[in-house]
């Protein structure tokens, strides 16, 4: 390995991860550059074990997408439906009709509802804590982890009040953690080309800011593989850490691959799997400071993120009922699902530990001693043909 190191030129990067010092943007640029994809993989496994041995954490969770009507017209996204269209696509769902959603997954152990939303202008304040109490009431038994930053800035806006006075009303309603969503690319080039309208880069620190401050923990996201230069993601991860090193209020970060089907940027590629590894892997190198790496297997298929778990991924997501945001096979009649065999198969099939977590990360019962060849006699779910979809 010594040899394939110093040929990445990413020896310094060995010795400074060897001796516990932290990487800076020149090493970033180093792991973006090399081709030698095992070797920044190599290095990310090293932080990952260090960090959380073989254990990887899933989530029985579920997704609902309380409205799609949206003012932000960004360029990147094939969810939104334009707040006076015609075209009858735009919906909001009631709480009541949010709450009869989750409410069919009545038999099932979910542990957290995942509920994002496009950025509606006609919903008031009041509408958010029904919301809430409307989806917490139905299922006590899990967490919510709702509303991106760009969502709470729109909250805090209907309510004409300070997040932070907010904050600890919605909390009271059943808001337990935030999704990472929103954070794009942190670069006003990238702002100003592709979601203008959308708060921009101070205001999505800013919220996460208060949100930490409010004792609500949240995750970070970076949305690669579309216009995005790699020296601006070295500085989004940076970012991202110095805000970490002053809240500790992250849990994860997720890089989310760029789906171009239906959006504006239909021109561009898909992402590659050599891709998808290398954004893992360089997130858990440069993000020292978090506990945990994303693999979500929705947007980089389940068997990248497989390989994912030893290029620095520490945590699969979960079952996922209902994803919305994008597309798969960009359309709207596809969307995969995974059961919970199925997760537990991809993980353990690599030799991996699954460990049953809440959206806050608490472990859920004692992690499965069971090896995968104790239930499935060798053969890989993709292999058998069981990771499939439905619409
Ligand atoms: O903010 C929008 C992204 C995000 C596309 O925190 C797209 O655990 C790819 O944040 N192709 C919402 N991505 C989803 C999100 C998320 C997902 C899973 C887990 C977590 C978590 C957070 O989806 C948006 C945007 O960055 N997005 N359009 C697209 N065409």
């Amino acid at each position: 390995m010594q040899d394939q190191l110093r040929r990445a030129g990413l020896d310094g990067v060995h010795a400074k991860l060897l001796a516990g010092q932290r990487l800076d943007f020149d090493d970033g640029m180093r792991l973006y550059r090399t081709p030698e994809l095992t070797a920044v993989g190599y290095l990310a496994n090293l932080v990952r074990e260090r960090r959380s041995g073989a254990r990887t954490y899933y989530v029985r969770n579920l997704h609902v997408n309380y409205t799609n009507i949206c003012n932000k017209f960004c360029k990147f996204c094939s969810f939104y439906a334009a707040p006076n269209s015609t075209d009858g696509k735009g919906y909001v769902l009631t709480p009541e009709e949010a709450a009869a959603r989750v409410a069919q997954y009545a038999g099932e152990p979910i542990r957290e509802i995942h509920m994002v939303a496009g950025i509606n202008p006609k919903l008031p304040y009041l509408y958010y804590l029904d919301l809430l109490r409307a989806v917490k009431a139905t299922r006590p038994d899990a967490q919510i982890k709702a509303f991106t930053m760009i969502e709470l800035a729109q909250i805090a806006r209907a309510a004409r009040r300070p997040l932070a006075e907010i904050l600890p009303e919605l909390k009271a309603a059943g808001l337990a953690a935030c999704p990472g969503g929103g954070a794009e690319v942190f670069s006003d080039r990238v702002h100003e080309e592709l979601f203008r309208a959308k708060l921009d880069n101070q205001g999505w620190f800013d919220v996460a800011r208060a949100v930490h401050a409010a004792g609500i923990p949240s995750n970070a996201t970076l949305l690669y593989g579309h216009i995005e230069t790699q020296d601006e993601k070295v500085r989004h991860l940076l970012h991202i850490r110095e805000l970490q090193d002053e809240t500790v209020g992250f849990m994860c970060f997720v890089p989310l691959a760029f789906d171009p089907s239906n959006t504006e940027l239909t021109h561009l590629p898909v992402t590659t799997g050599y891709a998808n590894l290398r954004e893992i892997a360089i997130a858990r190198l440069l993000l020292d400071n978090f506990p945990h790496v994303k693999a979500f297997w929705i947007m980089i298929t389940p068997a990248v993120a497989q390989m994912a778990l030893w290029y620095g991924a520490d945590d699969i997501d979960g079952t996922v009922s209902h994803y919305e945001i994008t597309h798969a096979l960009g359309t709207t009649s596809h969307r995969q699902v995974l059961n919970t065999e199925q997760l537990l198969d991809l993980i353990t099939e690599v030799g991996r530990e699954p460990v049953e977590r809440d959206a806050l990360y608490n472990v859920m019962g004692e992690p499965r001693a069971e090896s995968r060849e104790s239930r499935v006699e060798g053969r890989g779910a993709a292999a058998e043909g069981r990771i499939g979809t439905w619409g």
